[in-house]
């Protein structure tokens, strides 16, 4: 015993005069004063050893333990100084400039179509609408059946669709492919007047080109009441496309086709960019379309339980991306999505 005890001194005191860092002299510590050290055994073992070899055991065990605590706080102490001076060295030598300019924390900013969600929902909260948010994973039946297109109709082909597999809904669901089923949702819950604007994101199962993405947004309008005609619908939207794109606008009307519509109308202004005299942003006819829409269809306001005698009203829905496109002149709607932090940082 008083062999082993022997070795595990110089083992330690070796081991000692190696170390050079505070974080070694902590193990050092554990190894050979800790609960587990070889020491820290023999002292715990002592009361079953006979009593002569306790003595004699005992008595030279607290000397190594009291030898290697000296030697311990020796050598903290000498490694403390050691950390401190290389501290002070290190103070000397890199000098900091408190006076140099901090770095820029560079601000991150609104993606284009967040700026112009906000910017159309202002106009038309300065006309009386109110801004309202909808389901993307919708129903066949308000997608499609509430805006009189049933499962043959041959407007779905308009509206390519991505379809869902789910097990929760016992009616199809699809991802909307347009902002107007919220026409229906707002006026199953509410009665007239109604004044509401819906931006979101839509989904088409199309291939994307220059003009075309499989998601884009849409803000979709819809205002009824008593004695709404489509003059109000020729107004609302002149004064939306005069505060959006200028006061010197000029806005054309003509017939379109939506079946949840009767009139249905496009809407174009007057090229901004070659003042409509054609120019390869408006393909050379002077206009560029923004939007369709028309006069509320009286079945669509039977099925939410309006009297079509009594209320009318209009509805339309714009493509945003499309407008930021004209109003920047970007030739490919594909960069908005794209994440180009380069293309992103110029709006
Ligand atoms: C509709 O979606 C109708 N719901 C609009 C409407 C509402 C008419 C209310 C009448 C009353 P359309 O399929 O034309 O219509 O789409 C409207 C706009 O969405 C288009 O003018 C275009 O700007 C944008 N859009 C449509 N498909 C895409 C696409 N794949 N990528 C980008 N924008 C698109």
């Amino acid at each position: 015993m008083l062999k082993k005890l022997d070795q595990t001194r110089s083992k330690a005191i070796d081991e000692l005069s190696s170390l050079s860092d505070l974080k070694g002299l902590e193990d050092w510590r554990i190894r050979h004063l800790g609960k587990k050290s070889a020491l820290t055994q023999i002292l715990r073992g002592l009361a079953a050893l006979p009593s002569e070899e306790r003595k004699a055991v005992g008595a030279s065990a607290n000397e190594v333990k009291a030898l290697l605590e000296r030697h311990y706080g020796e050598k903290k102490e000498t490694l403390k100084q050691e950390a401190y001076q290389d501290l002070e060295r290190t103070l000397t030598v890199e000098k900091i400039d408190v006076t140099l300019p901090g770095r820029p924390i560079s601000l991150g900013r609104l993606h284009p179509t967040t700026q112009i969600v906000r910017e159309i929902c202002d106009i038309f909260v300065a006309l009386g609408f109110q801004v309202v948010e909808g389901p993307e994973v919708e129903s066949d039946y308000y997608n499609f059946e509430a805006l009189n297109i049933p499962a043959d109709h041959p407007a779905r082909d308009m509206f390519s669709t991505f379809w869902i597999d789910t097990e929760i809904s016992e009616r199809p669901m699809l991802l909307r492919t347009h902002t107007s089923p919220m026409q229906i949702r707002v006026m199953e819950r509410t009665r007239p007047p109604v004044r509401v604007v819906v931006p979101g994101k839509c989904y088409r199962y199309e291939a994307t080109d220059a003009t075309h993405e499989s998601m884009f947004y849409q803000i979709e309008g819809l205002a009824v009441d008593e004695n709404i005609t489509l003059a109000d619908l020729k107004g609302t939207l002149f004064e939306f496309a005069k505060r959006l794109f200028g006061e010197e606008r000029k806005v054309r009307f003509r017939c379109d086709y939506f079946p949840f519509v009767e009139p249905g109308v496009e809407i174009a202004i007057d090229c901004f960019a070659c003042g409509g005299a054609g120019c390869r942003l408006c393909s050379g006819t002077g206009w560029l379309e923004i939007l369709g829409a028309g006069m509320v269809h009286p079945d669509v306001l039977r099925r939410v339980n309006y009297d079509p005698d009594v209320y009318t009203g209009f509805a339309f829905g714009l493509g945003l991306e499309r407008i930021l496109m004209l109003r920047y002149g970007i030739d490919d709607i594909r960069l908005f999505y794209s994440n180009d932090i380069r293309f992103l940082r110029q709006f």
